[in-house]
């Protein structure tokens, strides 16, 4: 089935002020959405960063499109390739590790995968689950993914989360988002205060939440020493430790001395990386993400690997919306070593750009759609809308650092800080 076109609409989305290592969340969080329309009125989505340098990578892909048959992905792949011609994106989608040719061409290729791979579906009337393989699992299991946050952004009212900052109001954000949306596994987004602070935090989730496995990531803000000592504190107290200390070498040594796996999403992020990480067994787990390893495929073949050697797999999120939920549902269905709840931004933002009803959570797990393909639908208003707050907000890239300077000026961002 043969592309017609393909329309690229980059879109913003609020998000309320949530602290991290590099600073605090800008008040619209940008995403591309690509519709690749084919003959017989076929429509294939995706989803990914939207920051201008993504975006001009993206722009040079599509006019390559037209004609391609949306089954022949390894020809996507080879259309990608030569448009990108050596290009290496830097991160400015937040928090995901070294860049390199292979992760710009994988990131680049998975939005266009996705999008094929609902076109097959639409087209032979499946879900793109049972074109992965078949589904492992009929629901896929989240976490609460919980920020410390600002109450309310530069000269803005206070959002309905209000400020959290202390251990109680902490508990207070895991209270509402375990209540509405039924999450068993808890995350800790750290690296934004003393880690005996944030160790406070992890006790009094603890003391809240008994049975519920704990996870906290502080994006490699501290030192192997840090690490080792804040892993003994939490000994018998989290289900894993995400990028404690930056790098293959610190985790190995932190690996070595912690009593629980660590888990990274920054510092294995595509092929390169698994031998050297793997060998140091600097790692139990792996944060998965269609979105830079490749698409929905290899993010299969990336599980068949972590299992071979005996790591774990999770999924990292970063801000995102319903086509790119619908995505992750998908593959972690399909994966069978995909064991660990999968993580989400979803409850921090408050609109979308698909139809309402496809994404339910339930008991902390959204039930995989049925409907041909990814089984979601554009809502065209929802998206000129998101669209139109895309051209007003002005941004161009994530940029955390730079607006925390407003509250905090001569803020700089560390790794291996504390
Ligand atoms: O959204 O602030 C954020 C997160 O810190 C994000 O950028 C990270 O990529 O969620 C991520 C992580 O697990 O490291
Ligand atoms: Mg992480």
């Amino acid at each position: 089935m043969k592309i017609e076109d393909v329309v690229l609409t980059p879109v913003a989305f609020a998000d309320p002020p949530l602290l991290n290592v590099m600073g605090v969340h800008e008040p619209f969080a940008l995403r591309s959405v690509v519709q690749v329309r084919c003959e017989d009125g076929v429509v294939g989505l995706g989803e990914s960063y939207g920051d201008a340098a993504f975006l001009g990578e993206v722009r040079k892909v599509v006019p390559e499109l037209a004609g391609h048959d949306v089954f022949d992905l390894p020809g996507l792949k080879r259309i990608v390739t030569k448009a990108l011609a050596g290009t290496v994106l830097t991160d400015a989608h937040g928090l995901i590790g070294g860049f390199s040719i292979r992760k710009t061409i994988a990131s680049v290729y998975a939005l266009f995968e996705v999008a094929c791979l609902d076109a097959q579906g639409h087209y032979l009337g499946r879900p793109v689950a049972d074109l992965l393989g078949g589904k492992a699992r009929d629901a896929v299991d989240f976490s609460a993914y919980l920020f410390y946050k600002y109450g309310a952004h530069i000269g803005a009212q206070e959002d309905s989360w209000g400020e959290v900052v202390t251990p109680e109001q902490l508990v207070g954000e895991a209270k509402r988002m375990v209540e509405e949306y039924g999450f068993r596994s808890i995350k800790l987004k750290g690296g934004v205060f003393e880690p005996a602070q944030e160790v406070d935090g992890i006790r009094a989730l603890a003391e809240a939440f008994p049975g519920h496995p704990l996870r906290i990531d502080p994006n490699a803000a501290w030192t192997v020493e840090t690490s080792i000592r804040v892993a003994e504190e939490l000994d018998g107290v989290l289900e894993y430790l995400e990028d404690p200390t930056p790098g293959i070498e610190g985790m190995a040594k932190v690996a070595e001395r912690a009593s629980m796996p660590l888990a990274t999403n920054m510092c294995v992020v595509n092929f390169g990386d698994i031998e050297p990480a793997f060998r140091a067994r600097a790692i139990g787990v792996l944060l998965s993400d269609h979105h830079f390893w490749g698409g929905m495929r290899d993010t299969q073949a990336l599980s068949v690997t972590c299992e071979s050697f005996g790591v774990g797999l999770s999924m990292h999120s970063n801000s995102h919306l319903g086509i790119s939920l619908a995505a992750m549902v998908h593959v972690a269905a399909a994966t069978p070593h995909l064991t660990y709840a999968c993580d989400t931004h979803w409850p921090w933002k408050t609109a979308d750009v698909i139809a309402p009803g496809a994404l339910e959570f339930v008991e902390g797990a959204v039930k995989v759609p049925e409907k041909p393909g990814l089984g979601i639908e554009i809502d065209p208003d929802a998206l000129a809308r998101a669209h139109e707050d895309f051209v007003r907000c002005g941004l161009t890239k994530r940029d955390d650092v730079t607006y925390m300077r407003q509250w905090t000026p001569g803020f700089e961002p560390n790794t291996a800080r504390w």
